[in-house]
């Protein structure tokens, strides 16, 4: 298929979009376009998405102006795979070396790779990345020499400017990295990290456990200590630029502030991808103990207030209108990820998917099922509630189809332009979506069905979360009009099966184009 299967749709978009501009309001050729994306945040976490515990007020906005889709889904169940599939629109499962990255990887999409963030920059946007970014970073795995420019950065993948952390906050090491450098470096203590072995005289949490004095693990977790909590991998050094996990959030924020207001008057695109609400989930002080959830529902709330910071700034720039925002997770929730903050204990009744289930990690819906919010008040016609079936590998292609870019030859090679679902002007499903989830079992879902291929793996995640995993030996299939994959239909419908198999076959291949 032709990357402009929706060219008719596009042309009316585009007439739709002259009008307005003719109509003397701001002109939409361009319009602007932040990603929100967040970290683990389940289906079932907002309040417009039913959660009860929490206040989601900025989200709630969104979603009332703009469309909210119930059957969107991410690429993996769990974030490197997730990113790397949606920043490049191709499946990550292609590429070996795209799973869960530690914090000392190198940089895993190539600098000759197209990203979407190549795709604006080629159609005059100023391009920013902001937050969790656990893609690589330098060259080489281990060989970055983190106290001077790092040889390969996000520069090199069409982002003019980034402000990021190179992991997860669970990851050394734990400093901003600012266009290639480690933001506010200190001279005084220069930086070194390792994923093999400790730093000679270095407290971990496993040896020092009396230093944890803010959180401490529930499993793993227990190496390099910085700011009372230990990490995953070794670090040394780091001094000033250090960061504290209370100000996370209004860090991201505040530079990605700074980013709008510098671009007022250009068209932008914002890749805001929060640290919340990842473990260790710290958040500031005026973010506790205002719902009966914890750390957890506190997290969710410094989500929505970075939400809201953004908003008040489109607002105060003029910018609301016509800025295209797109929210979402990179994958399914987890409740336990590894820190003792009482997030299993105070659900209170809430459910992080949103009765799905599995979860992060999970083959599973609860694993890749996600929160999509579409808000873009001049071309978003009817505000309202999507059950269209789309998934996030469409992005690049849908938005490259937005503003008029023309994506080379063999880049993105699984997204499709699926611009007129995310506006809300086509309500075609998409004919398959396909789900990897954390040892690479692929799962098909069409709109009534879900096929997950058969595989080896425990029933449960091993190393500490309580969630199902949705491995099992043989194929199974679940009808989707029933709430839940509750029974397996496998053998009842053995031609579905063969049919779905037969899709992932040509996916897997490459032999098989949309229609
Ligand atoms: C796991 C971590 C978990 C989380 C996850 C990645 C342990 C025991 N667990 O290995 O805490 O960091 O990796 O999450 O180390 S993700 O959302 O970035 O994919
Ligand atoms: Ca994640």
């Amino acid at each position: 298929m032709k990357k402009k299967h929706y060219g008719m749709l596009s042309l009316a978009v585009a007439s739709y979009l002259t009008a307005y501009a003719e109509n003397g309001k701001q002109n939409t050729d361009k319009p602007n376009v932040i990603l929100i994306y967040a970290d683990d945040l389940g289906y079932g976490d907002l309040e417009c998405y039913g959660a009860k515990n929490v206040q989601t007020p900025n989200v709630n906005r969104l979603a009332s102006k703009g469309i909210r889709f119930t059957n969107a889904h991410a690429t993996a169940a769990t974030s490197t795979p997730s990113r790397y599939s949606m920043l490049t629109g191709e499946y990550a499962w292609r590429k070996p070396g795209t799973d869960v990255a530690v914090g000392n990887a190198g940089m895993i999409i190539r600098p000759e790779q197209y990203t979407i963030a190549d795709m604006f920059k080629s159609s005059g946007y100023a391009t920013g990345a902001f937050g969790k970014w656990h893609l690589g970073l330098g060259d080489k795995t281990g060989q970055q020499d983190w106290n001077a420019p790092l040889s390969a950065s996000l520069g090199d993948l069409g982002f003019d400017y980034s402000y990021i952390m190179a992991a997860t906050a669970d990851r050394v090491p734990c400093v901003f990295i600012e266009n290639g450098q480690v933001a506010n470096y200190d001279p005084s203590a220069p930086i070194e990290v390792s994923y093999v072995k400790n730093f000679p005289g270095e407290p971990t949490g496993k040896d020092n456990p009396e230093l944890l004095y803010n959180l401490k693990p529930s499993h793993g977790h227990d190496m390099s200590i910085v700011n009372g909590i230990s990490r995953i991998g070794y670090m040394k050094g780091g001094g000033k630029a250090l960061w504290k996990d209370e100000n996370i959030a209004d860090s991201i924020t505040t530079h990605a502030i700074e980013f709008i207001k510098q671009h007022k008057d250009e068209p932008f695109f914002m890749y805001f991808a929060t640290n919340d609400v990842h473990v260790p989930r710290f958040p500031h002080e005026r973010f506790r103990g205002k719902n009966k959830m914890g750390l957890r529902g506190d997290a969710i709330a410094q989500f929505d207030w970075s939400v809201g910071r953004l908003l008040e700034t489109l607002d105060e720039m003029g910018l609301t209108g016509n800025t295209l925002i797109i929210l979402s997770s990179d994958n399914g929730p987890v409740v336990d990820d590894g820190y003792d903050d009482k997030a299993e204990e105070l659900l209170n009744g809430h459910e992080p998917t949103g009765g799905l289930r599995g979860g992060k990690y999970s083959a599973f819906e609860g694993g890749t099922r996600v929160p999509v919010i579409v808000h873009w008040p001049q071309a978003v016609g009817k505000p309202g509630v999507s059950d269209v079936l789309i998934s996030q590998i469409d992005w690049l292609a849908s938005l490259a189809s937005l503003v008029n870019a023309r994506i080379p030859k063999g880049s993105a090679p699984d997204s499709y332009n699926r611009l007129g679902n995310l506006l809300g002007q086509d309500k075609t499903d998409r004919p398959w979506v396909i789900e990897q989830a954390a040892n690479h079992t692929l799962s098909v879902r069409t709109k009534d069905w879900k096929f997950i291929e058969g595989g080896d793996g425990p029933e449960m995640i091993p190393w500490g979360p309580k969630i199902e995993t949705g491995y099992l030996g043989t194929p199974q299939l679940y009808d989707m009009k029933q709430v839940g994959e509750k029974k397996n239909v496998a053998t009842q419908y053995p031609e579905k099966v063969f049919e779905l198999e037969k899709i992932l076959r040509k996916v897997r291949d490459r032999s098989i184009k949309m229609k």
